[in-house]
């Protein structure tokens, strides 16, 4: 997948969104979803998306969505703070299937980093180590406590 394409409507997110698949939550309001990533880059590995944007990636997002996702990024970010203490949190966001992105409804990484761990590189988990559905939702209610 390119840059250039149409939305399509059974991508995982939206599945997401709309209740047909689980997800470790974290946080939802009126425009925003925040829930762990099955294959984090490292404990904590939240993603952030629109609920009603149809866009792709950050060529088609509308100024809206993309401040409301921003907005919750940095709701999430404090909250990992919290959960977590990490010693940083890298914010990241792919574009185009031929140099990262995997899922086509755009979407925000938000990474707690630790120092013993390398930095600078968004990529180095095993492909295909999934996270355990259990830890994923007990890591989830201990983020998700954050909110208040
Ligand atoms: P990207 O490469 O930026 O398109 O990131 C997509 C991320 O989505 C990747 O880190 C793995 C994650 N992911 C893929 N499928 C699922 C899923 O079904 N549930 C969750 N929670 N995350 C998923």
């Amino acid at each position: 997948m390119s840059l250039d394409g149409a939305y399509e409507d059974n991508n995982i997110f939206a599945r997401i969104i709309r209740g047909e698949l689980p997800c470790a939550k974290i946080f939802e309001d009126d425009t925003t979803l925040a829930f762990l990533d099955i294959a984090p880059q490292s404990t904590g590995h939240a993603l952030v998306v629109s609920k009603w944007s149809r866009a792709r990636n950050i060529l088609e997002v509308e100024p809206r969505a993309i401040g409301e996702v921003m907005a919750t990024v940095t709701r999430v970010a404090r909250a990992l703070r919290g959960a977590l203490n990490p010693d940083g949190i890298h914010v990241a966001q792919f574009n185009g299937g031929d140099t990262g992105q995997s899922v086509f409804h755009l979407h925000v990484h938000v990474v707690p980093r630790w120092k013993n761990l390398p930095l600078g590189i968004l990529r180095y988990y095993e492909p295909g180590a999934l996270a355990e559905p259990a830890e994923l939702q007990k890591l989830a209610a201990r983020i998700a406590a954050q909110f208040t």
